[in-house]
C-alpha cells in the first residue's frame, strides 16, 4: 500500500561555499526541528542555495541517500560509487574511506507529482558534490539535464518534494493501488494468465512432471503501484506445506486492499475436488478480518465444447455451478476458454480477453488486516480432497440441493450488480470531489476505470440480453440459462 503520509517529510537546507565550489547540508550544529521549520544554511560562512523535502525513513519506491561528510575543506559526499543502490537501500554507512556518516533520506528515483529533479554531480581534489549547478533553471533540471558541466560530473539524481508536501497535495489518489493475488493448484494456468494480464513472460510456467513450477511467492508491480502475486499450489502434495506457507506469507504482506482470484482448471465440465479444497483453506484463514470476504474464481482452460455445451444444456448449467456454490459462495465467476496455441508451452504470453480483464476490474477488493490473518493450514489435504469428491457427487446427484445452491447464487449475483452500479457511481463522486487537486496520471486512471465498469456494465446487460456469442461465460451468463426465469435487470 502506498499510503503516503505527508507528515512523515524532513526539511534538508543546501548551503554552498567557493574555493572549492562545494555544498553543505543540515549543518551539524543545528537540530533538524530547526531545520524544518525554516532555517536558513547562511551559516558558518555558508550561502543558503536550495531546500526541498525528503522522508526520513524508507517510503514506498524510494531510494536511500546517505550522506557523508569530511572536514578541510568541510564537505559532503552522497552514496560513494562502488556501493550499489541495494546495498545503500539496506542501511549501508558512509563511514567510509574517510568520510563520517552524517545522516540520510530517501528520496525517489523518478519523477513523481509534485517533485523536483536533483541532478548531483562530482568532481575531485577534493572529492565532492554539487546539486543543479545555479546557472540552469529549475525547469531544466527537471526535464533531464546533465550535471556534467563546468568541471562536474554526472553522479545521480533523485527527485524530492521543493516544499512541504501538505497531506492534500500528494494524498489527492482517486484509487489506492491493489495487490491481486493467484491461488490454484499446479497447472491450472496461473503464471500463464498473470502474463497475459501484465503482457510479459513476468512468472515462469510450463509443465514439470505435476509438480508446479512456482515454488515461491513471486510479487509483480505494475507502473500504477498495483502489485499481482504468483503462489504455488496447495495440491502438490509433497510441497503443500511450502505452498501454505508462501500464500499465507501473501496474504499477511501488510494492511491493505487485496484481490483474491482462484483459478481453477475445468474437467470436462466439472469442477475438480482439489480446486475447491486449496479454495477453503484459503478462505479460512481470511475468517476473522473485518470485512465480507469478496473474491473471484477462474475457471480456466474450458474446452470450447464444454462452453457451447452449458450454453444450451440447462441441467450441465445447474450441476457446473452448485458445485462452485459449497462452504463459501462468490458471484464472481468467469469461464476462460481454452487457448489451444498454449497446450504445453512454457513462459507463453498471450493477450489476455478484454472481457476477463473488466471481470477482474469489477471484482470488489477487500480491506485485509495481517494481523487477522491466520495461517494457511493443509490439514489432512488427501482426506479432504476425498471428502470433498463425495460432497460433490452428493450435490451432483441431488436435484434439490443443486436448485438450492443455485438459487443462492441468484442472489449473489444481484449484490453484484448492485455493486458494479454502486462502483461506478463512487468513483464518479471520488473524481468529482478530487477533481482540482486531481494528479493528471492518476486522474486519467481512474477515469479509465470508471469507463470500462461503465462499459462492462453496459456490455453485460447487453451480451445477457441477446445471449451473445462471446469467448468465456460469466456467472451472470450462466445464471441467464440455468435459472428458468431471471429478472436480473
Ligand atoms: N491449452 C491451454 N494451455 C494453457 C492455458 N493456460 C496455461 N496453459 C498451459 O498450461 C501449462 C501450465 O500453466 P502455468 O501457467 O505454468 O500453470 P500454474 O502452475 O498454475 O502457474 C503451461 O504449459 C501453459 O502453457 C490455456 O488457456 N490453454
Ligand atoms: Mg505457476
Amino acid at each position: 500500500m502506498t499510503n503516503m503520509d505527508n507528515s512523515a517529510t524532513i526539511r534538508i537546507a543546501m548551503g554552498e561555499a567557493m574555493k572549492p565550489h562545494r555544498i553543505m547540508i543540515n549543518h551539524s550544529d543545528i537540530s533538524q526541528e530547526d531545520w524544518d521549520t525554516g532555517r536558513s544554511m547562511a551559516y558558518n560562512g555558508w550561502t543558503h542555495k536550495m531546500e526541498f523535502w525528503a522522508y526520513p525513513k524508507r517510503h514506498p519506491r524510494t531510494i536511500r541517500i546517505a550522506v557523508g561528510e569530511a572536514m578541510k575543506p568541510h564537505r559532503i559526499m552522497v552514496n560513494q560509487a562502488g556501493i550499489s543502490q541495494e546495498d545503500w537501500d539496506t542501511g549501508r554507512s558512509m563511514a567510509i574511506q574517510g568520510w563520517e556518516h552524517k545522516m540520510e533520506f530517501w528520496a525517489y528515483p523518478k519523477r513523481q507529482p509534485g517533485t523536483i529533479r536533483i541532478a548531483v554531480g562530482e568532481a575531485m581534489t577534493p572529492h565532492r558534490i554539487m546539486v543543479n549547478q545555479a546557472s540552469i533553471s529549475q525547469e531544466d533540471w527537471d526535464t533531464g539535464r546533465s550535471m556534467t558541466i563546468q568541471g562536474w560530473e554526472h553522479k545521480m539524481e533523485f527527485w524530492v518534494y521543493p516544499s512541504k508536501p501538505t497531506p492534500k497535495a500528494t494524498s489527492t489518489k482517486p484509487i489506492s493501488t491493489t495487490k491481486t493475488i493467484f491461488i490454484g493448484n499446479p497447472g491450472t494456468g496461473k503464471s500463464t494468465l498473470l502474463n497475459g494480464l501484465l503482457g510479459k513472460a513476468a512468472f515462469e510456467s510450463g509443465i514439470s512432471s505435476g509438480q508446479g513450477l512456482t515454488t515461491v511467492l513471486q510479487w509483480e508491480e505494475t507502473s500504477n503501484g498495483d502489485s499481482y502475486a504468483d503462489t504455488p499450489g496447495l495440491s502438490d502434495v509433497k510441497l503443500s506445506e511450502q505452498a501454505a506457507l508462501e500464500i499465507t506469507k501473501a496474504l499477511k504482506s501488510g494492511d491493505g486492499h487485496y484481490k483474491l482470484v482462484f483459478v481453477m482448471k475445468d474437467d470436462e465440465g466439472r469442477i475438480r475436488p482439489a480446486d475447491l479444497v486449496t479454495m477453503n483453506l484459503v478462505l479460512d484463514a481470511l475468517q476473522n478480518i473485518d470485512a465480507d470476504v469478496q473474491y473471484a474464481i477462474i475457471v480456466n482452460k474450458v474446452e470450447t465444447g464444454v462452453l457451447e455445451k452449458l450454453r444450451v444444456d440447462r441441467d450441465a448449467c445447474t450441476q457446473f455451478l452448485s458445485a462452485l456454490g459449497g462452504k463459501y459462495s462468490t458471484p464472481y465467476v468467469h469461464l476462460y476458454e481454452r487457448v489451444e496455441t498454449l497446450v504445453s508451452k512454457s513462459n507463453g504470453v498471450h493477450e489476455v480477453t478484454d472481457d476477463l480483464r473488466s471481470f477482474l476490474l469489477t471484482l470488489p477488493s477487500i480491506y485485509i488486516k495481517q494481523s487477522h490473518v491466520m495461517d494457511v493450514s493443509t490439514g489432512d489435504l488427501e482426506l479432504k480432497i476425498r471428502e470433498m469428491k463425495e460432497e460433490l457427487s452428493k450435490v451432483h446427484g441431488d436435484k434439490k440441493a443443486q436448485e438450492e445452491r443455485l438459487k443462492e447464487m441468484e442472489k449473489l449475483s444481484e449484490i453484484r450488480i448492485n455493486q458494479l452500479k454502486k462502483d461506478s457511481q463512487d468513483l464518479a463522486k471520488k473524481l468529482e470531489k478530487d477533481s482540482r487537486n486531481q494528479i493528471t496520471k492518476l486522474e486519467k486512471k481512474s477515469q479509465g476505470q470508471m469507463k470500462e465498469i461503465e462499459k462492462k456494465y453496459q456490455d453485460q446487460i447487453k451480451k445477457v440480453e441477446a445471449g451473445n456469442k462471446r469467448q468465456g461465460l460469466d456467472l451472470l451468463d450462466i445464471l441467464k440459462i440455468a435459472v428458468p426465469i431471471v429478472n436480473l435487470f
